[in-house]
């Protein structure tokens, strides 16, 4: 990877988490409504895998998807206007936070009910298969996703039908308030595309290129007509699960720990030990993210909110 291409990365890591942390912001003051899952710790799992991705390759996830959003390369002004749900966002200001998604950009959302956006993604998939586009589809899912129904029929079916889709469990330790080992009888969570004899592997996901690296490889695996491959990413969510968690599951000690591993200091110290960017550099990408985040809720206050009418807009496709 040369420069240009590190530093791009982490400005996208250092944007999603000053997004995210003015958008908890808003919520407190009201102007985001509905429900706010904020990715901020797992930041490195969506900009590696999606750093790895083809134009062709569509993407997929459930609720917490504003990382993801900006990663595909939505802008922040239409993530920050959808989450005020203005007219600008990227859905129009209609979906709100946990349905971002774009067509242009092979976003295919933001799904709200858990699990549900993995039998849509093996229907992409199947879709790419029949018309031979070369591409594959990237799900994202939490480990409670791997509890629902829906998780293995979707998996189940996509090693029946050879479907080009790279099924990425994003392993946050959690469920809302649950452990995965009170939820999960099988607590390796990778294990579970054994029985789907789906080849899988398990990754640490506090580490942006290590993600990257692994989507590549996996990637072409797929493209290269192996088949479906299960990714296990281990990560940890910093912020509750949505913005009214309580959080009585967790203890303070654990939450520090994995502060330690934070994805951004990590990638920071990497990109100056190794010398390919000086602290001041960084910095500067810092000061210019500020300034891109603050535009960006300026853009989204000033935009207009939907007319009634905008009501019975994109409920169909028109030809
Ligand atoms: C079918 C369904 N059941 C329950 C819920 C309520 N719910 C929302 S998020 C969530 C936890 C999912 O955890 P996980 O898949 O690990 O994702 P994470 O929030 O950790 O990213 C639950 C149970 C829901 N949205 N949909
Ligand atoms: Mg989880």
């Amino acid at each position: 990877m040369d420069k240009k291409d590190c530093l791009d990365l982490y400005y996208q890591m250092v944007l999603i988490r000053r997004v995210e942390e003015r958008a908890a912001e808003l919520y407190q003051q009201g102007k985001i409504g509905g429900f706010l899952h904020l990715y901020i710790g797992q930041e490195a799992v969506s900009t590696g895998l999606i750093s790895a991705k083809q134009p062709q390759d569509r993407v997929i996830t459930a609720y917490r998807d504003h990382g993801v959003a900006i990663n595909v390369g939505i802008s922040s002004k239409e993530v920050m206007a959808e989450l005020l749900g203005k007219a600008t966002g990227v859905s129009k200001g209609k979906g709100g936070s946990m349905h971002m998604a774009s067509v242009e950009a092979n976003f295919w959302g933001g799904h709200a009910v858990v699990g549900a956006h993995m039998p849509i993604a093996a229907g992409l998939a199947l879709g790419d298969q029949y018309q031979k586009n070369n591409a594959v589809t990237i799900c994202m899912f939490g480990d409670g996703a791997t509890n629902i129904g829906y998780f293995h029929e979707a998996v189940n079916l996509s090693k029946v039908w050879n479907l080009p889709v790279l099924w990425v469990c994003e392993n946050n330790q959690y469920g809302m308030g649950t452990a995965v080992e009170r939820a999960s009888a099988v607590k390796e969570i990778r294990r579970k595309a054994d029985g789907y004899d789906i080849p899988n592997d398990s990754i640490d996901g506090m580490d942006v290129l290590n993600v990257r690296r692994a989507a590549e490889e996996r990637l072409k695996f797929i493209r290269d007509g192996g088949g479906p491959y299960f990714l296990e990413v281990i990560t940890y969510r910093y912020r509750g699960h949505s913005m009214g968690d309580p959080e009585r599951y967790r203890q303070a000690e654990e939450i520090k720990k994995w502060q330690e591993n934070d994805p951004i200091g990590i990638f920071r110290r990497r990109l100056v030990e190794d010398a390919v960017a000086k602290p001041e550099e960084l910095d500067d990408l810092e000061t210019q993210v500020e300034a891109e985040v603050r535009e960006a809720i300026e853009f989204a206050e000033n935009s207009p909110e939907p007319p009634p009418e905008a009501l019975f807009e994109n409920v169909y496709v028109e030809n």
